[in-house]
């Protein structure tokens, strides 16, 4: 069977569109075929998740200019780190014309203000949290001290919030069930956040990651970017300045009165966490946002452009491709992954992109006429959500930006007889706390239990599968893919990754080294309604 993922199928767009897999079916298909009928069923869909509708009249596309998140002034630079301060609050921005939506928001925008940091200079954000919940920061792809690291029971409490020593979860649609986490380190109202960045240059972004919340957290508009630099990565000669673009792709739908919609069983976010029951398999929205902005449009030289991709959805897939109006395709070369620069140059067609993964990538537009149009859409799309963003050739220009042969040559190159143990791990649906949840090794997230521990400095196999899309996202380290299927990794596999996807009934082997620090870290699945319900467990490294 072909897959949707696939670079060399051309037949994607023919995938029939299923309005969703609901959990309920792919949990009745595991109880009488296993996995495989799952699987097989789950296969023949591009997404895994069910789709909300705006209850808006919604933008023509391609009309609202693409915004730039605004980049965070430190409030100090002295004793050679950077200090900044976020206050996390309510705000409500203008994210469809006329259309006035309340968010929770870092600093009053959505996306949250970008960081830009240097390679081994410490960055410490200090976080108040003026929201009516608890929150958590992570810092995604960040190799962060454990207690920086935002792990989701070290809550940093609101103003007037009870004294919280220990997470309540009811579980959407059981009976009540309490979990103790005596090792939270639980603040008030604010927190320091301290990051080494002891770490190759890429892009990083900031997320709450508050336990059995942060699908709805996340949905309402905190997330924001986080940008690492070196001296080696400025001096390739890659496109820069205003020819470097971050672009931070999600899906979202809004209520009649203007809000985001999301089917939280608790609109309050404050006891019972779950969505209904048609979106346990992830929150889809109708509305493709970039940067905050609905189906934008950029004016640009005709030149190279070096696009900074991640999704930051909560369950959506994009297989993205980038079409000039008169149905000519651009060549996507990816310089860089999740964890920084490939080695060399690849070059796509179409580009797969799971949430929370990351893509470093080139296009060249100085073919495009003056007046020309490119648009990026998503083939995994259809009617509105296959648009994703366009760009507009304004000018010509001159153009001195290149891309080396060889991008980098710091590259982990571990190989399998370095791994001291291989690890089996499953990413599947089944029962948790008498309702639905989303399992690791047929286990739902518990903080004080001991999943994996794994030494300081050792070299591990994890074999991961999955019954249906699954991103996997560890913690503190980066790791390469070693094969898919028992096959060589696809060609977006490249490089040092944070997170993979896993595509329905797919095998995923992985290598990495855990090194950094000790402690209590997480590794998990990113769709965030899957994280929510579950598929979490906890990495300790000893
Ligand atoms: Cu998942």
């Amino acid at each position: 069977m072909r897959e949707p993922y696939d670079d060399r199928s051309g037949r994607a767009r023919t995938v029939t569109r299923r309005r969703a897999l609901g959990i309920g079916g792919a949990l009745g298909l595991v109880a009488a075929g296993g996995l495989s009928a799952s699987a097989a069923l789950a296969r023949r869909t591009p997404f895994t998740g069910a789709e909300l509708r705006s209850a808006v009249p919604l933008p023509p596309a391609f009309q609202v200019p693409l915004p730039l998140p605004s980049v965070l002034a430190p409030v100090s630079t002295s004793g050679g780190v950077d200090r900044y301060e976020i206050t996390q609050r309510e705000a409500t921005v203008e994210i469809l014309p006329g259309v006035r939506t309340p968010l929770w928001t870092y600093e009053g925008s959505f996306p949250g203000p970008t960081i830009e940091s240097r390679r081994g200079r410490p960055v410490t954000v200090t976080h108040r949290n003026d929201l009516p919940v608890p929150t958590v920061v992570h810092l995604h792809g960040g190799r962060t001290p454990a207690g920086s690291d935002g792990y989701p029971t070290d809550l940093v409490l609101p103003e007037g919030w009870p004294d919280a020593v220990h997470v309540t979860r009811t579980g959407p649609g059981g009976p009540g069930h309490v979990m103790h986490d005596p090792r939270a380190v639980v603040t008030r109202l604010s927190r320091d956040y301290t990051f080494p960045l002891d770490q190759r240059p890429t892009l990083l972004w900031y997320h709450d990651h508050r336990m059995d919340f942060t699908a709805p957290a996340v949905w309402r508009g905190l997330a924001g970017l986080h940008v690492v630099r070196d001296d080696a990565e400025d001096s390739l000669g890659l496109p820069a300045g205003r020819r470097e673009l971050p672009l931070m792709i999600v899906d979202r739908a809004f209520a009649a009165d203007g809000g985001l919609d999301y089917p939280a069983l608790d609109p309050t976010s404050r006891e019972r966490p779950g969505v209904r029951e048609p979106y346990l398999a992830g929150v889809l929205g109708d509305v493709i946002l970039v940067n905050g902005a609905p189906w934008p449009v950029h004016e640009i030289d005709a030149a190279r452009y070096r696009l900074r991709v991640l999704n930051a959805s909560n369950a959506r897939h994009y297989e993205l491709e980038a079409i000039t109006d008169d149905g000519h395709r651009l060549d996507l070369v990816q310089i860089g992954a999740d964890q920084g620069l490939l080695a060399a140059p690849v070059v796509h067609r179409f580009l797969p992109i799971a949430p929370a993964e990351r893509y470093d990538v080139v296009v060249d537009f100085s073919g495009v006429p003056v007046g020309g149009r490119v648009r990026v859409v998503n083939r995994l799309g259809s009617g509105r959500t296959r648009d994703v963003m366009a760009f507009r050739v304004a000018r010509e220009a001159t153009d001195d930006s290149r891309i080396p042969r060889v991008l980098s040559t710091d590259l982990p190159t571990w190989r399998r007889s370095d791994a001291v143990r291989v690890r089996d791990l499953s990413f599947r649906t089944g029962r948790m706390h008498g309702g639905h949840g989303w399992l690791i090794g047929g286990l739902p997230f518990d903080p004080a239990r001991s999943d994996v521990t794994t030494g300081l400095g050792d070299v591990e196999v994890w074999r991961l599968i999955a019954d249906v899309h699954h991103p996997v996202h560890l913690h503190l380290v980066g790791f390469r893919v070693l094969s898919r299927r028992d096959r060589p990794p696809l060609p977006h596999d490249a490089g040092l990754k944070d997170t993979v996807s896993l595509r329905p009934g797919e095998s995923v082997e992985i290598i990495t080294r855990f090194d950094g620090y000790r402690g209590r870290y997480l590794f998990h699945c990113h769709n965030a309604e899957h994280e929510d319900m579950g598929m979490m467990a906890n990495l300790e490294i000893v």
